[in-house]
């Protein structure tokens, strides 16, 4: 596949979208921006929902890969996240195979293995401790099964039509890590702009599923399958760790939400991390 120049990116007024509009054009991408939500001085991004198809084979016409960033980014009710995460998701993969899109970016989630236990035992996690990707998934929420979904409409879309995709299961992706959790969990939006360039670049991806996250020392899951796409991360959430764990203390291996990997989200009813 020649590399992409001109990307589509959806979800492009969220948190992680707004960070991609700044970083990705240094990569050399230009981007066409796609939201629900108007981007005030983006006179050529689209205004439109996910649900409306011709806005969105408009929208994909001509690129040469699309960021998936759009959708409901946390726990809602099922008939919300079956609109927007599931038949939104399904629309644009329809758009992106009827205009011959070859590439989709999609953003998966931690959440789709939110009830996998995390890694005990002394930081750094060994190697062979490290949740892999092949691990049974174990949503912990209906967003987090809306991910499951995104990553096997990916894999039916790479198996029957050929288009390829990499599904970035996203730990936590924000200017600084939050929470002792986010020490694991953290992407630093650096990082992220050179996964997703190291997703739309790289050769013979087929469907390939990674783990987004920086190199944190507390990392909880395997980096493998994402560095096998040539992505290199450049920072690690321990400068963070000090202050974190002063505030609010080491995980407690006796709660439930401090030892699975969706945290805050695997509750009953689950709260925001
Ligand atoms: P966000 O909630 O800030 O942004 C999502 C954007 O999608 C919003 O601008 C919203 O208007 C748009 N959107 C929602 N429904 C839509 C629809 N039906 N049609 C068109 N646009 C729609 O979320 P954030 O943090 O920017 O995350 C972006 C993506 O990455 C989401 O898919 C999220 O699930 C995923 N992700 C993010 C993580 C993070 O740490 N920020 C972690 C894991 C996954
Ligand atoms: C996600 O999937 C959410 O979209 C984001 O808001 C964070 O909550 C993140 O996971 C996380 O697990 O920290």
């Amino acid at each position: 596949m020649p590399a992409p120049r001109t990307v589509l990116l959806t979800g492009a007024a969220g948190g992680l979208g707004t960070l991609m509009r700044g970083l990705l054009p240094a990569y050399g991408y230009t981007l066409r921006l796609f939201d629900t939500v108007p981007l005030a001085g983006e006179p050529d991004a689209v205004t439109a929902d996910l649900a409306d198809t011709e806005a969105l084979r408009e929208a994909v016409r001509g690129v040469d890969a699309i960021v998936h960033l759009a959708g409901i980014s946390l726990e809602s009710s099922f008939e919300k996240i079956l609109a927007a995460n599931i038949v939104g998701t399904h629309n644009l993969y329809e758009a992106a195979r009827a205009e011959g899109v070859p590439r989709i970016v999609f953003a998966s989630s931690n959440h789709a293995v939110g009830f996998v236990p995390r890694p005990a035992g002394p930081v750094p996690v060994a190697p062979a401790d490290l949740i892999p990707v092949e691990t049974r998934r174990r949503p912990d929420t209906y967003y987090g099964l809306s991910k499951c979904f995104g990553e096997d409409l990916a894999q039916l879309y790479w198996d029957r039509h050929g288009l390829e995709s990499v599904s970035v299961r996203i730990g936590s992706c924000f200017m600084e890590p939050s929470s002792v959790r986010m020490l694991s969990t953290w992407l630093s939006p650096g990082d992220a702009a050179r996964l997703f360039d190291a997703a739309l670049t790289a050769e013979g991806v087929g469907h390939s599923v990674v783990y987004g996250s920086s190199a944190n020392t507390r990392l909880w899951w395997d980096l493998s399958s994402a560095r096998a796409l040539g992505y290199e991360p450049q920072d690690d959430s321990e400068q963070y760790a000090e202050k974190l764990l002063a505030e609010h203390g080491e995980l407690d291996p006796d709660n439930p939400e401090h030892t699975r990997v969706g945290g805050p989200f695997t509750t009953d009813p689950p709260r925001r991390p």
